[in-house]
């Protein structure tokens, strides 16, 4: 397969509570045949695509909040998504709330092929926010109190004519996600994110939430020499403003595509692969100029946990 193609970020606009999943999935068919039409071989889905984002609300009713949780992948409600990535010949990444057999529960994206495949899953590792009910806030950040942290590390996968790998919303902002994707030799990483323009704990950094979107996915690709595509969940959400902004981004950090709304939008840019050696094999060629002799504080089990 060729190292150069088109990839796209499906951003999503708002979707309400009581929106089935078929109709979420129905948008993103729409979305996937936009792509498509313009010669994407991937197109790349949100975090938790197939809902609302329903950490916002407080629940302690397990049924209540298992059925926010898919047990199979694919199933029924997201099979006509796979079945026209099958008929297009196009793949995708798409994140999803995983409740496995044995009751345990991630925040999960998975890599499909252009075959309609599974070839890579990751479960996310940063989840922010708290585990227990805050009323002071305007609305909650549940993710401690409903998934696990990710057991998978950060895995890459040969997909695409290259490597590629994942990571979700939070993780985007931590340099260590991707200094791992990297060292795991990672030439694209597909994410996707909720990201509500108020940030409670500190609201006067809420007129930088699109700032520090960019700088960390910027920061990322540069700085490990990869592609990024990172796909907002957008707009006016059960009452919470989720930030736009979905990016596709060169290994130079350069910004080569940025969504314009905060609706459903596709967002297309040309990869090539073969670009991120511009940077690994110069300013970040990890074998000659990495000095993890010296870093050995980044690994060390943090106190107090
Ligand atoms: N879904 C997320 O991980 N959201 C966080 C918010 C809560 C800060 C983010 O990093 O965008």
């Amino acid at each position: 397969m060729t190292r150069k193609f088109v990839v796209a970020g499906a951003q999503l606009g708002p979707i309400a509570k009581n929106e089935p999943r078929s109709e979420a999935v129905a948008r993103m068919c729409a979305l996937m045949r936009v792509a498509h039409a313009r010669g994407a071989a991937l197109v790349v889905f949100p975090e938790l695509a197939l809902t609302t984002f329903f950490p916002r609300w407080f629940m302690e009713d397990a049924a209540e909040i298992d059925r926010w949780f898919e047990t199979e992948m694919p199933n029924g409600d997201v099979a006509p998504l796979f079945d026209l990535a099958r008929e297009l010949g196009i793949g995708f990444h798409l994140g999803y709330a995983e409740r496995t057999p044995e009751g345990r529960h991630f925040n999960t994206a998975i890599l499909v092929s252009e075959r309609g495949e599974i070839v890579g899953k990751y479960r996310k590792i940063h989840l922010p926010g708290h585990r227990e009910n805050e009323p002071w806030r305007p609305f909650q950040h549940l993710e401690k109190r409903y998934f696990e942290k990710g057991d998978l590390g950060f895995p890459v996968f040969e997909a695409f004519g290259g490597k590629v790998g994942m990571c979700i919303c939070n993780d985007r902002r931590w340099p260590e996600t991707w200094r791992v994707l990297g060292l795991g030799g990672a030439e694209l990483v597909a994410l996707g994110y909720n990201t509500p323009l108020h940030y409670p704990p500190a609201p006067e950094h809420d007129h930088l939430q699109y700032f520090h979107n960019e700088l960390s996915i910027q920061a990322g690709c540069y700085q490990n020499g990869l592609w990024a595509v990172a796909v907002a969940k957008a707009g006016l959400e059960e009452g919470s403003e989720l930030i736009g902004g979905s990016i596709i981004v060169a290994p130079t950090g350069e910004i080569l595509a940025r969504a314009a709304t905060q609706r459903d939008e596709v967002i297309c840019a040309e990869v090539d692969l073969d670009r991120c050696a511009e940077i690994r094999a110069n300013v970040f060629d990890f074998a000659q100029h990495r000095e993890p002799e010296d870093y050995a504080a980044i690994t060390r089990p943090k106190s107090g946990a």
